[in-house]
């Protein structure tokens, strides 16, 4: 293909030996949660876990129905991702069922079995806006308001223990608790959240960053998490970091990056964030991921391996996580028939790509 990109796997080539050993930020962290840091590091040596959001509750055309365990990429490959992502937005008001419809017990039963089966669990939180309680759409002025001494801190320390009590139900089988790698606060640098700027400068996300860990860890003792920060793509390390609320607080650096322009564009935005998470990462010692990612519809049939695998092999990303499947209007995932299928099975089959079978017992 004539392109400018041929030469991405030797640009984005991770070096190990810079790598030194990941411990985590939480010093009464469980051992689970150290285990989870020695196996992103172990993964990241192999290739890059493979997930999806949502991925068991629902796909293209059916819902969980308690009995069947299903995912749309087992349907098309006959194997689960190795990461499943979660959202617990209305968590906060103690809803029955999530932002997307999904109830939060069946929730924990689906994270459960994703992490009995050997899966990476991850969970972002699309809170609802503290001051107006419109959706996290809902760009009213909040962050100041809930920092402690603000009027809604009170009710942000409500919500948060409500967070924290279910991470806290998380247990396993054997009665341990199951690592989540938490993203709360996302794609803070855009401006459609009401944790995002301008709607919030730096200084104040990070401070709401700080009193949120803790909040978790010390008043409401939660020991499970590893947490994640991920802004939507940026242009350099500078502004990567611009909200970044310091390593005692982070855990993994994560980037959401979607395709809406052009492949080439979007190849070279791929690039070089993770060019810029690298040098991040490497510096800080610290895991990195592509927390989101995905082109709506996958409309282009070998996006799997002509654009996202031919950037991100051997780039030393520990997981991507792509979007969810809601629907044949809103879907970032291949589902039997979709046009993006028989390219999605030859991604899987590379050494590097890895699902549930090639890490479970990593
Ligand atoms: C967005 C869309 C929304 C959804 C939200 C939280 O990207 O998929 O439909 O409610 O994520 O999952």
């Amino acid at each position: 293909m004539n392109t400018p990109f041929k030469n991405y796997k030797t640009l984005v080539e991770y070096n190990f030996k810079e790598m030194k050993t990941v411990v985590f930020s939480d010093t009464k962290a469980l051992p689970r949660i150290d285990k989870l840091a020695e196996r992103l590091q172990k993964i990241a040596k192999k290739g890059y876990a493979f997930g999806h959001q949502d991925t068991t509750s629902y796909g293209v055309g059916w819902r969980n129905n308690t009995i069947d365990y299903r995912s749309d990429i087992n349907d098309v490959v006959g194997d689960f991702p190795a990461v499943y992502g979660f959202d617990i937005g209305l968590i906060e008001h103690q809803h029955k069922n999530n932002l997307d419809d999904v109830p939060f017990d069946e929730m924990v039963v689906l994270i459960q079995k994703a992490h009995a089966n050997g899966g990476i669990i991850t969970i972002s939180w699309h809170a609802d806006n503290p001051v107006s309680k419109k959706n996290s759409w809902d760009t009213t002025v909040a962050v100041k308001h809930v920092l402690k001494g603000g009027s809604h801190h009170n009710l942000y320390c409500l919500w948060l223990s409500r967070v924290a009590k279910f991470m806290k139900c998380l247990y396993d089988v054997n009665g341990d608790l199951i690592p989540i790698a938490f993203r709360p606060f996302h794609e803070m640098n855009g401006t459609w959240f009401w944790w995002g700027n301008p709607n919030v400068s730096p200084a104040e996300y990070q401070q709401l960053w700080q009193q949120t860990v803790g909040l978790l860890r010390k008043t409401f003792k939660v020991h499970n998490l590893c947490y994640v920060y991920a802004p939507n793509l940026v242009q350099n390390t500078t502004d990567y970091l611009l909200n970044y609320p310091g390593d005692a607080y982070v855990d993994c650096l994560g980037i959401d990056l979607y395709q809406h322009r052009t492949e080439d564009e979007f190849r070279l935005t791929l690039q070089i964030n993770l060019e810029i998470l690298k040098t991040i990462a490497t510096e800080k010692s610290k895991p990195f991921a592509i927390t989101e990612i995905g082109l709506e519809k996958v409309t282009h049939a070998s996006w799997w391996t002509n654009i996202l695998d031919q950037v991100i092999a051997k780039s030393g990303t520990a997981w991507v996580l792509i979007w969810r499947n809601h629907s044949k209007e809103h879907f970032y995932a291949p589902f039997p028939g979709q046009e993006s299928a028989i390219d999605f099975s030859i991604f899987k089959n590379q050494k590097h790509a890895l699902f549930l079978n090639d890490i479970k017992y990593i």
